[in-house]
């Protein structure tokens, strides 16, 4: 047997959490061969929670198990973590500007950014789920000098899953005929999903598909997506949340196909002209757990005013928590 390996999840009580657990101990992230500790962190009001999703979780009777920590403590859910899902978040309250959430959650992010620093793996894998999740793993990520910022990733990958989906709905084909789907900049109502790259059935997209559909209702559909799953289900997305951030870390791990890309929000190295040090979503390739920002797209004047509007977005809020910066 395999060594096992220690994967943290924060907000490990929340919706999200609860359909992702149960996945990862199934061997849908790492496999049927990879024994796995769990390592799950949430505040202390809700530390009973946990403890009866650990009975849960027990009682799945999973191989791959092989152990279970609960802690409200972030040294100690970090220790020595490989892979790191940061799914914890203060949810926007009643009356709650978005400065005012912002600074919540950003001093939850430079705790646990600092507790990463310290006591996880030196090639641990960070996913920030919780919103805002671009700038709270920018927060956790100049917390930790002592990692790289390549560790530090946010999810759009649950954006890309419902642009794909839309897309071969209203195409009548199936999921899997579409390749090269991209979603650029903030995961928030500026993010931009773009169809220019993207393929059906070997084919480019907007070949097949009318301008108009594409400017006038599949952006905004994406953009909208998450309002509408909770105006209609009543609750926020979640087992698709959890679903997406399994992917994202799969990918991350496993690598992606060969004739693929998916996205990431990753550490901007200035590529496509985006402001270096923002955690930006990018088109990115992966392989051996390395990922790479696909490079030398062309970017037409209508996308790059949408790149433009996103990064800009993305800037005033890094603006907005910089004094928390060390
Ligand atoms: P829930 O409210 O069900 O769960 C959040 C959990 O985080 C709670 O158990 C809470 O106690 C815990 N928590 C709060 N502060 C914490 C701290 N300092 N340390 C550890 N745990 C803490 O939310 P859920 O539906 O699971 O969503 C979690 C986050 O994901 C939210 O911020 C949400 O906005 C975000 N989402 C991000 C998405 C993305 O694509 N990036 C999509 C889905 C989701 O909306």
């Amino acid at each position: 047997m395999n060594t096992p390996v220690h994967i943290t999840v924060t907000g490990a009580a929340g919706q999200i959490s609860y359909a992702l657990l149960f996945r990862i101990i199934a061997g849908d992230l790492l496999g049927p061969d990879q024994p796995i500790v769990l390592r799950l962190l949430d505040i202390p009001a809700v530390i009973k929670d946990l403890q009866g999703i650990k009975m849960e979780l027990d009682d799945c009777a999973s191989p791959l198990l092989a152990g279970v920590v609960i802690t409200a403590d972030p040294n100690e859910a970090f220790e020595n973590a490989d892979i790191a899902f940061l799914v914890g978040a203060r949810p926007r309250g009643p009356g709650m500007e978005r400065q005012d959430l912002l600074h919540i959650n950003a001093e939850i992010f430079s705790v646990q950014g600092r507790a990463l620093n310290e006591v996880a793996g030196k090639n641990v894998k960070v996913l920030v789920v919780g919103n805002p999740a671009n700038t709270n793993a920018l927060i956790a990520l100049n917390n930790a000098p002592n990692l790289s910022p390549r560790n530090f990733t946010a999810m759009t990958r649950l954006d890309h899953n419902r642009a794909i989906s839309l897309l071969a709905s209203h195409c009548g084909c199936l999921v899997a005929d579409i390749r090269q789907m991209i979603i650029w900049g903030n995961h928030s109502t500026t993010q931009y999903p773009d169809l220019h790259h993207a393929l059906v059935k070997g084919k480019a997209a907007l070949d097949g598909v009318e301008e108009a559909w594409f400017h006038e209702h599949f952006i905004s559909a994406v953009q909208k997506r998450g309002a509408e799953v909770i105006a209609v289900r009543g609750k926020s997305s979640a087992a698709s949340a959890a679903n997406a951030a399994l992917e994202h870390m799969r990918s991350w791990v496993k690598g992606t196909p060969e004739d693929d890309w998916v996205s990431m929000a990753v550490y901007s190295d200035g590529s496509y002209g985006i402001a270096e040090g923002l955690i930006f979503s990018f088109p990115v390739r992966i392989q051996d757990g390395e990922y790479a920002i696909v490079q030398d797209l062309p970017i037409d004047a209508f996308s790059q005013e949408r790149l433009r509007a996103t990064e800009n977005e993305l800037l005033a809020e890094r603006e907005m928590v910089k004094h928390l910066f060390p």
